[in-house]
């Protein structure tokens, strides 16, 4: 069959894949930064199609969240089953703090965090021969800057060596994402270089032995976007390598869709990308189209590739998303609605404001709910951080309420119009396509457009950080908001 990528659309970033052996499925994670649940896990029987099944990190005893950062918190993440137990490790790069977790049940509840010692960001695990090495970017005992390891006991997280630098890439800036697969009698080294902006690109180096000495690939890199232009997929790098159950290799890693050809913008964050990928006569990797990753590939199988197209309060319980550590007495969530209780954190503090969402996974969408408020202000955002949010809300004002549309790009704020509403309930939606976000409001079926703020205020090249848009329901002040009727639709 053929399939269409991205695979994963929206702010999935930095993704990692394993196969279980025992059930014949692919589990895959990604990082998360300020938001909670954290580690996002996705199930699929066939890399193209992947259910959401929840979130690897979902006690707040298992991750620090509080007060980190936008783009903060947790990075890039990487699965790995083993003996039948799933590991995920990541770092926490506010605390800067690698951490791992376990679970024997892959459905169920994952273990507390165990921390390894070691610098930098990006750890993976290479179980080998009974020894389990942890690989990073970092800082290596002896000063050397680029792809580290040591060998820990996976029982304790204790050092059994010191860290060592294994390799420092193939001349590119940020080497990266290091993962280490033996393949035949090859260890082989698949890193990302470039940065995770335009220049991105996957490199790989190999050795005898998971100490080296690696040796560079001589058509490094295998695969990047770089120079693919003009093109709407950028960004392509961060990945990880995986065998299909008929033997092919692949690889998922992460890219970017701009929001149109000639506009170097991406508010949708990072996705996930399915690549073919190989080995050579002369035992080295390749993926994609000469490099390339392009938008379609054939694949081995009898399948369709299915997206969801409706999200409602009911079928979206495996992906919401919140801001740092959530006080959950100020949400119900089910039944059709959503009751939140607004505190006094807004969309623009660097806290947990009573919000839930969505990631945004296409251009084009409607949201939209009716909303009953008793006070204090309640709405639907596009939120990219705390500095560039966009929303519709319905807010109190002395003489009633009002609802209005908001723009706040970096830290300018501007309210683009307002409507006097005669009760404290109202519809309110947001429309999205690639270029612009569009806010209305709808009393008595008469619906009034409030507002309109363009995409690329709300993309990474404006912002910074690692993320994506969320579409999300959020409350404000020490009032009710009731949220029935939520729908996230995608045409
Ligand atoms: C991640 C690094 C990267 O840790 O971006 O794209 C960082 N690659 O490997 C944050 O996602």
């Amino acid at each position: 069959m053929r399939y269409t990528n991205p695979v994963v659309k929206g702010f999935y970033p930095d993704p990692s894949v394993c196969f279980d052996q025992s059930t014949g499925k692919y589990y895959m994670v990604c990082s998360s930064f300020q938001y909670f649940p954290g580690v996002p896990l996705f199930e699929s029987d066939d890399l193209v199609n992947w259910e959401p099944i929840g979130y690897v990190l979902s006690k707040k005893s298992q991750v620090a969240l509080a007060d980190v950062e936008s783009s903060g918190g947790v990075f890039a993440p990487t699965i790995r089953c083993h003996d039948g137990r799933f590991y995920m490790v990541t770092t926490n790069n506010t605390t800067r703090k690698h951490f791992y977790v376990y679970t024997d049940d892959i459905h169920g509840q994952w273990s507390e965090p165990i921390t390894v010692d070691q610098d930098g960001i990006d750890p993976s695990l290479m179980f080998d021969g009974g020894k389990t090495y942890f690989i990073s970017t970092g800082v290596d005992d002896d000063g050397i800057n680029g792809i580290t390891q040591c060998e820990i006991d996976i029982a304790t997280g204790t050092k059994l060596t010191g860290s060592k630098n294994i390799w420092c890439g193939s001349g590119g800036r940020y080497p990266e994402s290091p993962h280490m697969y033996k393949i035949g009698d090859w260890y082989y080294l698949m890193i990302a270089e470039g940065g995770t902006e335009y220049g991105h690109m996957i490199t790989c180096a190999r050795a005898r032995s998971p100490w080296g000495k690696f040796e560079s690939c001589p058509h490094n890199p295998i695969l990047t976007n770089r120079n693919k232009a003009p093109g709407i997929i950028q960004g392509i790098g961060h990945g990880d390598l995986v065998f299909d159950k008929n033997g092919s290799l692949h690889i998922l890693c992460l890219g970017f869709r701009q929001i149109d050809l000639w506009m170097a913008y991406h508010n949708l964050g990072r996705e996930v990308f399915l690549v073919p990928a190989g080995i050579d006569e002369n035992g080295w990797l390749y993926a994609g189209s000469d490099g390339i990753c392009e938008e379609s590939y054939e694949l081995e199988g009898d399948f369709s590739q299915r997206e969801k197209k409706l999200y409602t309060i009911d079928n979206a319980s495996a992906e919401w998303r919140y801001l740092r550590h959530p006080d959950f007495e100020n949400y119900s969530v089910g039944h059709g609605k959503a009751i939140l209780r607004g505190s006094s954190k807004t969309l623009d503090d660097t806290a947990s404001p009573t919000f839930i969402g969505l990631c945004q996974r296409e251009f084009c969408f409607e949201m939209s709910a009716e909303l009953n408020i008793d006070g204090g202000e309640a709405g639907l955002t596009a939120y990219m951080c705390e500095s560039e949010h966009y929303e519709v809300a319905l807010r109190k004002i002395e003489s009633g309420f009002e609802a209005i549309c908001r723009l706040n790009i970096g830290g300018i704020k501007h309210i683009m119009n307002s409507a006097e509403i005669c009760e404290n309930k109202a519809k309110l939606i947001i429309r999205g396509d690639n270029f612009s976000y569009s806010f209305f409001v709808s009393q008595g079926g008469r619906e009034i457009c409030l507002g309109t703020g363009q995409t690329k205020y709300l993309s990474s090249e404006v912002s910074g950080g690692f993320t994506g848009v969320i579409l999300a329901m959020y409350a404000v002040g020490g009032n009710t908001a009731e949220f029935s009727g939520f729908e996230l639709k995608y045409s």
